[in-house]
């Protein structure tokens, strides 16, 4: 920094000469000159007149204006040196004729490198730099027209999607109302339905009550006509076994018979009949019938092949007495399985639709027309109920799409309802906007659901910049999965690429026509920087 006797005034006198944009807006003002210091902006130049004293722009000190870039810092804010590099805080105006006017800061004055395209910076520095503003200048109106241009037709593609979002919305509402009649209408006639049914099932209960008792008569009688016949088979068997008819089963009369040769020696010994008996000598008839036969009974059976338990003669409830062609020409024969599946065939006889146990019950031609009355009632409140259901759920659905905010005018409307998907090596991603995100690995494994829809989450000036997808899959040891998805301008809908920057926090780009604003046509690129107090 210099001493103030070493104050130089650097003062320039600046000519700026409007004309270059004044054509090419192709408007009429005229050509205007202004002189300011160097490094001040056009804006600014009001505030240092060379007629009076210079107050610093923060107000802090006055001084004579020969200070102002004498290259030695007065003001605080640095406002007195616009175009030195004396002040470590100011900064440095360069109007870059033919392309964007820039501040740099003050550091950067006479550096020896070329920060302003119009060399402006490097007044002393002996750095050689060349005025590159128009080339700059062309190449960047070229690239505001490529960006006008894609604008436009994103913005075009936009407004058809307001047009159709907003046609959606119309035609959901109309539908919600429509719905909403047919709803009371359905609950009326469910109502309706519902008290038929309770009519038409009454006389059926009672009907069918009658019947049951019929029923649970039946099944007793069954029941009692099995035990007889049980009763008479193990009687029968009895009488046979025992040969001295004397009214009891002994040991010998049991080791007369192959079949309680249990370890199969060919001999019945004295405990293998005892088994049978009880551990007794003897054993009376009575307590063979209760519980002797049931336990004789199968090795009998298997003496004559068969596997299961069979069933007595279904008319007389015998069992066939010894044959001499038997096995065993001592055993009385057992009934085998074919004859107990057809009669099991017999009884599975089914009985629709009454609530009575199914057997062999046929209902009188009254109770049957009952039966039929109820069914065609419970039938119609089935449907009607069923009715009801689905219009409930649509209009649940149509609901929660309708409140869904599908932007400031419904411009991402029709992105619900799509899926989006984007691959890198290992998973393919996919995005169905407003409803989830997830991830499928590429060589096998199912889908993981990275978040479902919440909300949008772009920043406070631009809300509707990024959504928010939350709730995903809970990750090993971490936080339930969630999305992040940023849009941006597009001429299609696509999703252009996915990271998860965190564990289990996943980022989409998403580029979208419906992201577009307005487009602005580009200005001559020979730009002023408006940089008033
Ligand atoms: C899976 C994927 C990954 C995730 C890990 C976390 O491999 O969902 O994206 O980082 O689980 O364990």
């Amino acid at each position: 920094m210099f001493h103030k006797e070493f104050r130089a005034i650097i003062f320039q006198n600046v000519l700026i000469l409007c004309a270059s944009a004044v054509l090419w807006k192709q408007t009429t003002v005229a050509a205007t000159q202004v002189t300011r210091p160097r490094g001040v902006s056009l804006a600014r130049a009001s505030l240092y007149s060379p007629d009076a004293d210079f107050t610093c722009l923060d107000g802090s000190a006055t001084f004579p204006f020969r200070y102002v870039n004498d290259d030695y810092c007065d003001c605080q804010d640095g406002s007195d040196e616009p175009g030195t590099s004396a002040c470590p805080n100011g900064s440095f105006y360069c109007r870059n004729l033919g392309h964007e006017a820039m501040i740099v800061p003050s550091s950067r004055v006479n550096d020896g490198i070329c920060d302003c395209c119009d060399a402006a910076d490097e007044y002393q520095s002996g750095a050689n730099c060349v005025n590159t503003c128009k080339e700059l200048g062309s190449a960047a109106q070229e690239e505001a027209q490529r960006r006008y241009e894609l604008e436009s037709q994103g913005y075009a593609i936009k407004l058809e999607y307001i047009n159709k979002g907003r046609q959606a919305k119309l035609s959901q509402q109309e539908r919600n109302m429509a719905l909403k009649a047919e709803q009371v209408e359905a609950e009326a006639l469910r109502a309706e339905k519902e008290r038929e049914k309770h009519e038409a099932e009454e006389p059926e209960r009672q009907a069918l009550d009658k019947y049951r008792q019929i029923e649970q008569e039946a099944v007793k009688e069954k029941e009692e006509i099995e035990r007889s016949k049980q009763e008479t088979e193990a009687s029968k068997a009895f009488d046979w076994l025992d040969s001295n008819q004397d009214g009891k089963l002994q040991v010998e009369e049991l080791q007369t018979h192959v079949a309680f040769d249990q370890n199969q020696d060919g001999t019945v010994t004295v405990e293998e009949a005892k088994f049978f008996l009880h551990n007794e000598e003897e054993m009376e008839k009575s307590d063979f019938i209760a519980t002797g036969w049931p336990l004789i009974k199968p090795f009998v059976m298997k003496a004559q092949g068969l596997e299961n338990p069979s069933q007595p003669d279904q008319q007389t409830g015998e069992i066939p007495l010894p044959d001499d062609h038997q096995q065993d020409e001592s055993m009385p024969e057992t009934e085998g399985e074919e004859e107990e599946d057809e009669e099991h065939e017999e009884e599975a006889e089914p009985v629709k639709p009454s609530p009575v146990t199914p057997n062999s019950v046929e209902y009188d031609a009254e109770t049957q027309e009952l039966i039929e009355v109820a069914n065609k009632a419970r039938n119609s409140y089935d449907e009607a109920d069923r009715r009801l259901r689905d219009l409930e759920r649509e209009i649940r659905q149509l609901e929660e799409s309708n409140s869904k905010d599908y932007g400031p005018n419904e411009e991402y409307q029709p992105m619900d309802g799509q899926c989006y998907e984007y691959s890198d090596r290992e998973y393919t991603y996919k995005l169905c906007p407003f409803d989830n995100g997830s991830q499928r690995p590429k060589h096998g494994g199912s889908e993981t659901r990275l978040g479902s829809w919440d909300s949008w989450d772009g920043p406070a000036e631009n809300k509707y910049g990024a959504m928010k997808y939350d709730k995903g899959v809970q990750c090993w040891n971490g936080p339930q999965r969630s999305l992040k998805v940023h849009l941006s301008c597009g001429m299609e809908n696509q999703l252009l690429s996915v990271s998860e920057p965190n564990r289990c926090e996943y980022e989409m780009k998403f580029t979208t026509p419906a992201a577009c604003g307005e487009p602005k046509k580009p200005d001559d690129g020979d730009s002023e920087i408006h940089d008033e107090l």
